[in-house]
């Protein structure tokens, strides 16, 4: 297993309008940032990654990009940013930004001139995005059955140019042709922009879908996503990628490329070591669906196998020859707590799920607020969303009539991305410390408990573990990091329990209950190897008769396993 500095990382994710604002209108901003980067340091993780603060419209907050080479004014100024890259560098956090080039806002000047005949300009940018003439008699039917993620027909009609546009995710967000060269050495202007700026690398949005097949032909007739065979990958993504893994050449930093319906046999095509690696790592989706069915918003029950299956697969898959990532939370999912943990159980679940991804072999990951235990929000109305991922979502599954309104409006309550994006509680103080102002967006009635300041004051909180547990992944970074995962109990349904093996022998072993119940344990008890050393747990220094709810424990043992 080759070693590298960000395989090591543990990455804290900033969601930059709900983390803190700093100057009072409500909004996050980087002042909020400023401030709080000693709070993140002192967290024991190596680096921040920044969801979009380049100018955007917001329709999708942020991921509609109207200047890839400026910050939105709501978030600061350029200096500001330059002043967050330095503080951070200066506390030893390294920097990553989000790269969203498979669309740009309909607001791009490059969007506004390809769309507009007119324009001096518009023969350059004709092929910037995908146009395609309308069918039928009239030219308005959609060019093909194409939809978009956030469901509803892919294509948009522009009557300035006469055609529809391709947007694979909402309408303001018209997707790039890579196809056109010119697109493509634009993508690498922005690379390099950042990277001469000092940042330590990018996550990338979406990636594995720039390459749409050639003719756009109709997809597979289900009812979302429909047409993500021709994209999901297209036949040129190798292609592409590694022609912008060459601007990477000059500089010391990494790709994280996030692939939605990804597997671990087809990511090993992005991420094999050696020649031909397009990028260093991806984010895969897998993990976020035990309690769903591919999408949050088509729910069921929490299977803890069907989670023990994938880390089973991209554990044992990548091990040698590729590199991981893990995370549980993150700005498009729901809070995890809520949903493969309890509410009623919060800081044991909490605690138990924090347990459970740090010492898997990859980066690591943890979003804003999950390191307090923040939690759904409790939503009353429709009023109450904001993400236009909802209420596509919605509109959706009201199509379908295959829900009562009642259980349509609990899904979207349940699944949707605005439970991630309410503001960050800071401490018990009005708008939970996150503003003097006016909150942009909803506050969790439970900040009065759950906030930053509680949990600095109480020895036991999620948060004093999170801190405990990110020093441990550094201490025993061997086994952790590098070492080899091998499953125990695999058959439970109730426990999860793992050995990570390090080359020298030394043994993480880790026991989760990862039920509400109490659990027998005797099968547990049989996994603490004679000497093994408690690191770590949520309720106390051994494993008695029973494993109580969510109850988790790591122990070490040195020479644990002989090679
Ligand atoms: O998300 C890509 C994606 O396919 C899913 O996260 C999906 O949007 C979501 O699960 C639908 O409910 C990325 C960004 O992370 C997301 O915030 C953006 O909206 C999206 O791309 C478009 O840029
Ligand atoms: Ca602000």
């Amino acid at each position: 297993m080759t070693k590298k500095w960000f395989k090591e990382l543990s990455v804290y994710q900033i969601w930059p309008r709900s983390f803190c604002d700093g100057n009072g209108d409500g909004v996050g901003d980087l002042a909020g940032v400023l401030g709080k980067l000693d709070y993140i340091a002192s967290l024991g993780v190596d680096a921040i990654w920044f969801s979009p603060l380049y100018v955007s419209p917001q329709k999708d907050y942020g991921y509609d990009i109207a200047d890839y080479y400026n910050i939105n004014p709501e978030y600061g100024t350029m200096e500001q940013f330059r002043e967050v890259l330095d503080g951070a560098h200066e506390r030893g956090l390294k920097v990553v930004m989000d790269l969203v080039v498979n669309h740009t806002s309909d607001q791009h000047e490059w969007f506004r001139k390809s769309a507009d005949p007119s324009d001096p300009e518009h023969e350059k940018y004709r092929d910037f995005y995908i146009w395609r003439k309308g069918r039928g008699a009239d030219g308005k039917g959609y060019p093909n059955n194409w939809m978009s993620t956030f469901p509803g027909p892919a294509w948009e009609w522009n009557e300035k140019r006469g055609e529809y546009y391709l947007h694979l995710f909402a309408v303001e967000q018209p997707d790039l042709n890579h196809d056109n060269p010119a697109v493509r050495e634009e993508v690498k202007k922005v690379m390099r922009f950042w990277l001469d700026m000092g940042v330590d690398g990018f996550r990338e949005d979406v990636i594995t879908y720039i390459s749409k097949r050639e003719g756009l032909p109709n997809g597979f007739p289900i009812p979302v996503m429909r047409g993500m065979e021709h994209y999901s990958p297209g036949p040129n993504i190798h292609k592409y990628l590694l022609e912008y893994r060459e601007v990477l050449k000059d500089y010391d930093a990494f790709q994280l490329g996030e692939a939605p319906a990804m597997t671990p046999k087809k990511a090993l095509q992005y991420v094999t070591e050696g020649a031909g690696q397009q990028l260093d790592m991806m984010f895969q989706f897998q993990t976020m669906e035990a309690d769903c069915i591919v999408q949050p918003h088509v729910r069921t029950r929490f299977r803890l196998r069907k989670l023990k299956r994938v880390y089973r697969e991209w554990q044992h898959k990548l091990f040698g020859v590729a590199w991981n990532t893990n995370y549980l939370e993150n700005h498009d999912q729901p809070r995890v707590i809520s949903r493969y943990g309890s509410e009623r159980f919060r800081v044991e679940s909490g605690k138990a799920l924090a347990t459970l991804y740090t010492f898997m072999s990859g980066t690591h990951f943890i979003y804003q607020g999950q390191e307090i235990g923040m939690t759904n929000y409790p939503f009353k109305s429709w009023d109450d969303f904001t993400d236009v991922a909802t209420f596509c979502a919605k509109d959706l599954m009201e199509k379908t009539h295959l829900f009562t309104k009642k259980k349509l409006f609990s899904n979207c309550a349940y699944a949707s991305r605005d439970n991630a994006r309410t503001c960050v509680q800071w401490s018990a103080e009005k708008n939970a410390g996150f503003t003097t102002g006016t909150p942009w967006f909803h506050v969790n009635p439970n900040y009065t408990e759950v906030n930053v300041a509680a949990a600095e004051e109480d020895k036991n909180s999620i948060l004093h573990y999170y801190r405990a547990l990110l020093a441990l992944r550094k201490e025993f970074k061997e086994a952790a990091i590098y070492g080899e995962c091998r499953e125990r109990l695999a058959a439970s349904g109730k426990i999860f329990a793992y050995d990570k093996v390090a080359e020298d022998g030394g043994v993480l072993a880790v026991i989760i209950n990862m039920s509400d119940k109490p659990v027998p344990a005797r099968k547990a008890r049989g996994l603490v190897r004679e000497g093994a050393k408690h690191l770590i747990g949520n309720y106390g220094g051994s494993v008695a008769d029973v494993l109580k709810p969510y109850e988790a424990h790591v122990f070490y043992t040195p020479n644990g396993e002989t090679k």
